[in-house]
Parts: C-alpha cells; sequence; structure tokens
C-alpha cells in the first residue's frame, strides 16, 4: 500500500497544529514561510542564529543533543566496500533542482528553519566509516560525509513537548525516528559518499546516514525533517507494511 504525499501531510499538520489549514500551513511553513534563511535583506545570518543557541529552550532536548552518547565503533578506510551499497529505491530517482533545493526544519521547535544546501554546508563538517545494513540481505561499509542532525536541532531549538521527528523525502517517501536516535553523534543528514559528492540515486542532495538504525531509516533525499509531540497512523513507507519502527542495530 501507497499513501500520497497530501495524505501523509495532513496527518502530520493535526499533529503540529490542528487548528490551521493546510494552506496556512504552506503558508506558515512551506515555500513562503517564516524560515530563518530566507533570500532578501534583513534576514538572520547563521551566526545570529548560532549566538542564540545560548537562549533558554527545551532543557531534555538540550541534555540529548549535548550528552555525551556512546558513539558505535567505525571502520578504516581501506575497510570502506565501495561496489557493496545497492541502490534501493522504491520509486527511482526524483529529479531535483538543486538551485531551488531547500531543507524546511519545522513543527514543534521555536526557530524554523529553511536552508540552502551552501548554508548546510558551513555548518560544521562530520564524516564516519560505518556499515550500512539493509533487511533484505546486504550490507556495505560506507563513508559518509555531512552535517550532525543535532547541530541542525540545536538551531532551530526543539518545544518541550517535541518527541518524534518525520523525514519527507522528495520521492514521497516518509520516515519517522525518536529524538534520541535523531541526536545521536553519528546521525547525519550526508551530501558525501565515499570521499565524494553524494551520487544522485544514493539520495543527493542530501540524506541520512546512521549505523544506529537499519537501511529503511535512512531516508534519501529529504526536504523536510518535522518535529512532532505524537506519531500518526503514517509511521514510515515500510513501517506501515508492517516492518519494525524502532529498526536499531
Ligand atoms: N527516499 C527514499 N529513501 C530511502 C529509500 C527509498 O526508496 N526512498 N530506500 C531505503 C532503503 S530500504 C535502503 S537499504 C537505503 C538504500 O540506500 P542506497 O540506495 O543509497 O544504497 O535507502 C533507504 N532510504
Ligand atoms: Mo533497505
Amino acid at each position: 500500500m501507497n499513501h500520497n504525499q497530501q495524505e501523509i501531510e495532513r496527518e502530520l499538520i493535526k499533529v503540529i497544529n490542528p487548528e490551521v489549514s493546510r494552506r496556512q500551513f504552506l503558508k506558515t511553513w512551506g515555500i513562503s514561510g517564516m524560515g530563518f534563511f530566507l533570500t532578501g535583506c534583513g534576514t538572520p545570518a547563521l551566526e545570529d542564529l548560532v549566538g542564540k543557541i545560548s537562549e533558554p529552550w527545551n532543557q531534555k532536548v538540550e541534555q540529548l543533543i549535548f550528552q555525551p552518547q556512546k558513539p558505535v565503533p567505525e571502520f578504516s578506510s581501506n575497510q570502506i566496500e565501495p561496489k557493496s551499497l545497492i541502490i534501493n529505491s522504491f520509486r527511482g530517482t526524483p529529479i531535483i533542482d538543486l538551485e531551488k533545493y531547500r531543507l524546511i526544519i519545522d513543527g514543534q521547535v521555536n526557530h524554523p528553519l529553511n536552508l540552502n544546501m551552501r548554508e548546510i554546508q558551513s555548518l560544521p563538517y562530520t564524516s564516519m566509516i560505518i556499515r550500512h545494513v539493509c533487511v533484505e540481505g546486504w550490507a556495505a561499509i560506507v563513508q559518509w560525509g555531512g552535517v550532525r542532525l543535532r547541530d541542525l536541532l540545536a538551531l532551530a531549538q526543539p518545544h518541550v513537548n517535541a518527541k518524534y521527528v518525520y523525514f519527507q523525502s522528495a520521492d514521497g517517501y516518509y520516515e519517522s525516528w525518536d529524538l534520541p536516535s535523531v541526536t545521536h553523534p553519528q546521525t547525519l543528514l550526508a551530501y558525501e559518499k565515499n570521499g565524494e559528492k553524494l551520487p544522485r540515486e544514493n539520495g543527493a542532495p542530501l540524506r541520512l546516514a546512521t549505523p544506529i538504525k537499519l537501511g529503511y531509516k535512512q531516508s534519501k533525499w529529504v526536504t523536510r525533517v518535522t518535529l512532532t509531540s505524537e506519531l500518526t497512523n503514517f509511521k514510515g513507507y515500510w513501517e506501515d507494511q508492517g516492518y519494525e519502527w524502532f529498526a536499531g542495530l
């Protein structure tokens, strides 16, 4: 069974703010939205926003973000298996206009973000060599480079009641995660694979990568990250067909 994007969006709107209509929703959070990085003069620069991290906000999330979570041991560069990562896309590779591409972070946050790739790549870079495991019976040791999701959440400042994170992808794929897994130091939004610019079929410009969850949790072509206090009837593309939700490794 396959759910369409509008249906998923409607479910998400219900948990974010039951009162707003879809149109209002799009106006507030979407293309014409109130993100911090809309072009034009007078909008706060990334540095200004980073400065605001010292303001009080969700203590629980702050703890999750800054407390040391145990890292998963990594591999060395000579262990990378460049041919083993099998392309696994339920609907082919979507066409994304990189000039227009934005990553939206919204929902239960103080500062919704609307970032282009230049802004994302100006954030601290992290590289890791980990094993990707697909339930379909294959695995691959891969190097991923990108930004820690926890750094993006620190900028967005989650509300006290934020508990889950929804990821929407350009191909209609969707996923939901628990917050501690999202703030794990090895959970990245990656734009690099095995030392090269992330290929389109592997999720360019931005995909999830982590050593703590199965392959199907690691959304490719991520366009939107939405924090919520509840899970909806839609938990994830594979989960809604019976796969396990937590899917930890
Ligand atoms: N948007 C999107 N993300 C996705 C998928 C997909 O079909 N669409 N497939 C998932 C599955 S099952 C796996 S194993 C990995 C595969 O990543 P790769 O194609 O880069 O090897 O992507 C995951 N993320
Ligand atoms: Mo997979």
